[in-house]
């Protein structure tokens, strides 16, 4: 709609930021003009020695203005808050795709992976049209993805999952950058956004060095890691069954209730965080010795258990 020559829009958010962005900047200049010009104004007309009229305004007026202006400001902002908190909600709600681009900030890098455990380095090939979501963790500090052709930005936080979601309107190749400082060289946290067309996509995709797509590397690991000991069938130990387990409302020991989401299973990795009710405490956490790729591997291979049951592919 309203497009900034340097900097292509390319997302379903785009240009109402767009024009949210220039209506506020627009407001608040006119607001920033109206003071600056009544400060000359009355500084002229009130100068010391002036013949201006000092005497109180009459009482009506006094109150009238007052109450004028408050009312007038006041509406005037909630309007802008109620037009810009509905657009923010409106963009909460994430989309359904299995499109899922696995994104781990590290000092001074991303590290990419595609679904198909394609792996790429300060660079993110999708498709166009097609809803992506992305999930962000850190390895290290805080960074933050930029991706100012889609208009949107999240926090890449250690520890924690952060999501983007997104559907890219019109293939071609865009930046991307960290816009958090996070050491010497933040500023080389830059990257090429590479919108394609599904057909070219795909064919990128396929030229890729053969790799295992996540869930099945997830699925290796989960054996060498030793989790499958305790966690297959018929073991000894009495552990969950991960089947169905992504998603689900877990039962905690000790009362309350969680939902079964990537960070839920990150933290049962790396901290034992969560203790399900009914089971014993005995599941090793694992910080230090599974990697944060490796914890995307496993993630994969636990939410395909859940997709299989839902009779879903991926
Ligand atoms: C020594 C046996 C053992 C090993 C090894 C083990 N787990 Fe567990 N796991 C458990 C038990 C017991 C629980 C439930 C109690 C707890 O959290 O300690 C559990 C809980 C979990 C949960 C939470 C499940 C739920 O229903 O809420 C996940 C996810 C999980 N394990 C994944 C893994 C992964 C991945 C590995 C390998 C890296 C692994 N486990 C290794 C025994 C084990
Ligand atoms: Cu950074």
């Amino acid at each position: 709609m309203i497009g900034f020559s340097d900097v292509p829009e390319i997302s379903q958010y785009a240009s109402a930021i767009d024009v949210k962005f220039i209506v506020l900047t627009a407001l608040t200049g006119a607001m920033g003009i109206l003071v600056f010009v009544l400060v000359i104004v009355f500084s002229i007309r009130y100068r010391r020695g002036s013949p201006a009229s000092r005497a109180p305004l009459p009482r009506w007026m006094q109150r009238d203005v007052e109450i004028g202006w408050t009312v007038a400001t006041l509406f005037t902002f909630l309007f802008v808050f109620w037009w810009m908190a509905g657009a923010q909600l409106s963009a909460l709600a994430q989309p359904k795709t299995n499109f899922e681009i696995h994104i781990e900030a590290k000092q001074w890098m991303w590290k990419v992976e595609q679904p198909n455990g394609a792996r790429e380095i300060n660079a993110i090939h999708v498709p166009a049209n097609t809803d992506v979501r992305l999930i962000m963790t850190s390895d290290d500090v805080i960074h933050s993805l930029f991706l100012p052709a889609l208009r949107i930005k999240r926090d890449v936080l250690p520890g924690r999952y952060t999501y983007l979601w997104f559907k890219a309107q019109r293939p071609g190749t865009y930046n991307f950058m960290c816009t958090q400082f996070c050491g010497t060289d933040h500023a080389r946290m830059i990257g090429h956004f590479v919108v394609m067309t599904p057909e070219d996509y795909a064919r990128w995709s396929m030229a890729q060095p053969e790799t295992d797509d996540l869930a099945r590397e997830g699925a290796r690991l989960f054996v060498s890691f030793g989790c499958s000991g305790c966690h297959a069938p018929g073991s000894r130990v009495h552990a969950p069954d991960l089947h169905g387990l992504y998603g689900r409302q877990i039962p905690l020991d000790g009362g309350g209730f969680v939902t079964a989401d990537e960070t839920y299973i990150r933290d049962c990795i790396l901290l034992n965080k969560h203790i399900p009710a009914g089971y014993p405490p005995v599941m090793p956490h694992f910080q230090g010795v599974v990697n944060e790729e490796q914890v995307t591997s496993l993630l994969a291979y636990i939410r395909s258990l859940s997709a299989e049951q839902q009779g879903a592919s991926r």
